[in-house]
């Protein structure tokens, strides 16, 4: 029997780390130490997981007083997820860096402790406004690896990106990832502790009928950002009808239906300051690891001129527009802002 044959027959029972073992058999180089990463890391989503789902219960609700990086007030569930993250992932050994949406720097790997030849970059609770309101929040991570020599000082500009995925805290909690062989999702089943095999191979429609944008911007958007938008209520886009609108307002949620739905996710350009337009999602812990699980899904993902994934990073946190899903859908989009 060949592998695909031992998933498909078992997919229930296949557990996330048998799966990674079956992916790393396919690469005749693997250390293993990928994987590794990867368990260390299902490991920190199970335990925010646990703190998720009982965030009523426990006092974690609300916020710390604290303002981050990107301006934003850190919430309890942000900051304990983010701790969680880093406090596991640095003792992992297959790290030489990390980074983290809460932190204005590079997370360096403590002296003494293993260092590796990965940079791990992660949202550690993507859409957090939500938390208080027990709507679905989410771990968003991008596994990159070293292309400097090992001896040498790990910097940014190391971009191979062999990993990315997201945990969705929702009414059960998801791991979708994707290491280059396609987009694979796993429910965590909390009776064993496991997340098994769900979603094996997910592709996403060529286009789909559902867009997903905060309108609440239109009044700082562009011409070519509302034609399109508009374009969605009438007949005139890739379905020939009018298309549903739907907006959680958390990234990893709005994603993750647009994924298995088909549509389009924009978080447009917009003149909230005058002087310098910009979208709102970081480009390194947001945007490239959803655009290469959705190109791996068979989707597009544009900064509305350029591939996602072809941005290289000036800086940590940039932030970039992102129009992320069908790929009909992302077209139709991108024609109209380069018309
Ligand atoms: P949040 O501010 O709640 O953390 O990037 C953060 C994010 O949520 C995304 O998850 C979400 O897609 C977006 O911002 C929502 O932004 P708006 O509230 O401006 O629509």
């Amino acid at each position: 029997m060949t592998e695909t044959e031992i998933i498909h027959e078992n997919n229930k029972q296949i557990t996330v780390t048998e799966h990674l073992l079956l992916h790393q058999k396919k690469s005749p180089a693997a250390t293993g130490m990928f994987t590794h990463l990867l368990n260390d890391l299902i490991l920190a989503a199970k335990l925010i997981s646990r703190s998720v789902n009982k965030a009523g219960l426990l006092d974690v609700l609300g916020g710390t007083g604290e303002t981050n990086i990107q301006g934003e007030k850190v919430q309890k569930l942000d900051e304990f997820a983010d701790k969680i993250l880093v406090h596991r992932m640095e003792r992992s050994g297959a790290l030489c860096m990390m980074a983290s949406e809460e932190r204005a720097d590079i997370i360096p790997i403590p002296a003494g402790f293993t260092r590796g030849e990965y940079i791990l970059i992660f949202d550690p609770l993507d859409g957090s406004s939500n938390i208080d309101v027990n709507i679905n929040v989410g771990t968003i991570f991008s596994i990159l690896r070293r292309t400097s020599p090992k001896d040498t000082e790990c910097t940014l500009s190391d971009i191979l990106q062999p990993g990315a995925g997201y945990v969705l805290y929702g009414p059960s909690t998801m791991l979708v990832y994707t290491t280059g062989l396609g987009v694979h999702g796993f429910t965590l089943d909390p009776s064993v502790g496991e997340f098994l095999l769900s979603h094996p191979n997910m592709r996403i429609p060529d286009n789909g009928n559902i867009y997903s944008v905060n309108e609440g911007n239109r009044f700082y958007w562009n011409e070519p950002t509302i034609a399109a938008v508009d374009g969605f209520k009438s007949a005139n886009n890739p379905a020939g009808k009018p298309y549903s609108l739907r907006y959680v307002g958390s990234l990893v949620a709005d994603f993750h239906r647009t994924l298995q739905y088909g549509g389009i996710f924009m978080y447009p350009l917009d003149y909230k300051d005058p002087e310098s337009p910009r979208g709102k999602l970081r480009l390194q812990c947001e945007a490239s690891p959803m655009a290469f699980i959705m190109e791996q899904a068979g989707g597009a993902a544009s900064d509305g001129s350029r591939r996602i994934l072809d941005i290289t990073p000036k800086k940590l946190h940039e932030r970039v527009p992102l129009y992320v899903g069908s790929k009909k859908d992302v077209e139709y989009v991108t024609a109209h802002l380069n018309a």
